[in-house]
Parts: structure tokens; sequence; C-alpha cells
């Protein structure tokens, strides 16, 4: 909940001006005078989480101590399902979240960019995400009264990992238990691969592998490694069949609550640290291969076209296209190309 003893911020008007400028650097640092919850589900030692910390420390620095933004990662604050409700009531002021996750049970066509096989490369990705398409998602989602921040924190292409063998072509999947998270784009496109997916939270995917409540899962090479899969997992396939990131969402109502000059601190930093944890990812995806392996991963290419092909002939992107309709299926064909 931001807490709302508006003291020095309310006088100063000028958004985007440093701290000096704002009046800030002459007033003893003190307790913090706004405290902004922060909450998301990825690792300790996620690059988000070393961004979202770096952003905290030069938002205190800028507003010499008065504002806070504290940072509760690895599911502190609950499940996805959970934090999505706090965000919603107010007890949480800002949340990251995929649109292809919990975000989508409220505002369905944010998944769009999830669908199976559409980024060739990160250039394609940020076109698409920085641009139109993005621009159109966040509209949709602040219509629910959460306020999507400017700049999406990746989560990265996504590979296939299982306990029980190597996944080379769509027949490896017929049957698997497979967890995916949250979001009925996830359910519907492993339904389409012939597997069997289950919707389970982050924060009980570990526990579901190592029990073997499901035999699979599929994530960022990042979240294979920082949330220590590779313990309960053994083989893992780069299929890269989605891209995910996540929305920076803040409560409206306390959003609001905030002066225009801090709302322009916090955002900026949020933003800056976006763009940083971008560049986190990209080295990653290639460079935690060699530590997975050395880990006792193994690893295996398959060819992804007849996983593409299993998505077309079971329906999974005409029947998608209807639910997204037409607008979003166009603007997102002006830099992904025609998908159907
Ligand atoms: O739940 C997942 O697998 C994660 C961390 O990648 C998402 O938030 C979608």
């Amino acid at each position: 909940m931001v807490i709302l003893t508006r003291r020095a911020f309310s006088t100063t008007t000028a958004a985007g001006l440093g701290a000096a400028m704002l009046g800030f650097s002459t007033r003893r640092a003190a307790a913090a005078e706004y405290t902004l919850k922060f909450a998301f589900n990825l690792a300790e030692t996620h690059p988000i989480t070393t961004r979202a910390r770096e952003a905290a420390a030069r938002i205190k620095d800028q507003t010499n101590g008065m504002v806070e933004l504290q940072v509760y990662p690895n599911n502190q604050l609950g499940s996805d399902t959970d934090m999505l409700s706090q965000v919603r009531a107010g007890g949480i002021d800002l949340f990251l979240n995929s649109g292809i996750n919990v975000l989508s049970t409220m505002v369905p066509s944010a998944s769009i960019y999830g669908l199976g096989f559409i980024f060739p490369d990160y250039k394609t990705v940020w076109k698409t995400m920085d641009g139109e398409l993005g621009a159109a998602l966040r509209n949709l989602i602040a219509k629910v009264n959460l306020l999507p921040m400017e700049k999406m924190w990746d989560n990265g292409f996504r590979h296939i990992t299982t306990s029980t063998g190597p996944v080379n072509s769509p027949a490896d999947l017929e049957g698997l238990k497979i967890r995916v998270p949250v979001g009925a784009l996830w359910t519907s496109m492993f339904q389409a691969f012939g597997a069997a997916p289950a919707s389970i939270n982050f924060n009980e995917l570990y526990s579901a592998l190592q029990t073997k409540v499901v035999d699979g899962q599929e994530n960022s090479l990042a979240n294979i490694k920082t949330a220590n899969l590779v313990e309960v997992q053994k083989y893992c396939a780069l299929t890269r069949h989605m891209w995910d990131a996540f929305f920076c969402v803040a409560n409206r109502r306390n959003w609001e609550s905030l002066p225009p000059d801090v709302q322009e601190i916090v955002s900026s930093n949020l933003n800056q640290s976006a763009l940083d944890e971008r560049e986190d990812m990209a080295k990653l995806s290639e460079s935690l291969k060699d530590v997975l392996a050395k880990q006792g991963l193994v690893f295996n290419q398959p060819d992804t076209e007849p996983f593409r092909q299993r998505l077309r002939d079971a329906g999974f992107y005409t029947s998608w296209r209807e639910k997204y309709g037409e607008e979003l299926w166009s603007i997102l064909e002006k830099t992904v190309g025609k998908l159907t």
C-alpha cells in the first residue's frame, strides 16, 4: 500500500528533473514517506531481481530516501494468482506478470504475443512489444485498472525440459504430463501438441517436478537455472516454442495517489531497469547452455518445423485468431509476418 504522508513531493511540479532540482537533496535522509511494494515470482538470483533492486537503489538516491521501493521476489507475497488479487486490491503496488500467465485471466488478449513460434529473434520481439502491439495490449490492461509501465521485462524464449527422456519431435510430447503456467494459451498449445498439460503456479513448480505430479515443464534458461530446476529435470529440448515477458503493472488508485514527480522517478527507473534486464537475458540465453550442461542437463536441438506444423494441423492459430480478433491479429502480423 502506498503510504501517504505528503510532505515534499506535492509542492514540486516538473516531472523528470533530478533530485536536486526537485528539492530532495537538501533534505535529511529520513524514513521513507512513500513505500511501494513491488512483487513477482522470479528467484532472488534472476536478473529481474537484480535489476529491480538497482531501480530501488536509484529511486532511493534520487529522492533522498523519501521513496522506498520494496522488492519482493520469489513469490514471497504469494503465488501469481495471489499477487494478482493483491495488486487489484491495492495491497501490492507494483506487480510483474506475463500477459500469457494469470494476467490473461483478466485480459485474455494480453496473451497474444505468446503464440507459438512467432518471433525469430529479439529484434522482432522488441519491435513488436515496444511498438504498436505492445501499446495496444497496455491499453487493454489499463482498462482493468492496472496501469502498465512502458517497458516490458524479458522472461525469455522458452524450452522444454523433462525428467523422462529427450523431446525430439511432437511424438515425444504425446501424453507427457507437463506443467504450464496458469493461462489458457499455454494449455491450448500443449493440448495441440498432444501433451497432458497441468496449470500450476510457479511457486509450486519445483515440488510438482520433484514429486512427479508432472514430468516436464517449459521455461527460459534463466528460470531453469535460477529456480534450480536442473535438480529435478534431466533433459532440455531447445524448442524456443514461445517467447514471454512481463508487464509491470501498478494498482491504479495507489499509483494515482502519488505526486507526478514521484511517478516520474519511479516509472523512469523501472523502465531503465527493464532495458538493462533485457540485455542480461539476451546474454544468458546463450551463456547458460554451457553452465547448465555442466550441471548435468542434457540438451538436444530438435527441428522445430514439425512442432509448428502440429499446431497448424490442430487449428491452433486459426482458433486463437478468432479469439483475439482481426484488429490485434493484423497488428501482430505487421511485425512477425503472416501467421495463418
Ligand atoms: O511461471 C513461469 O513459468 C514463469 C516464471 O516463466 C512465468 O511467470 C510465466
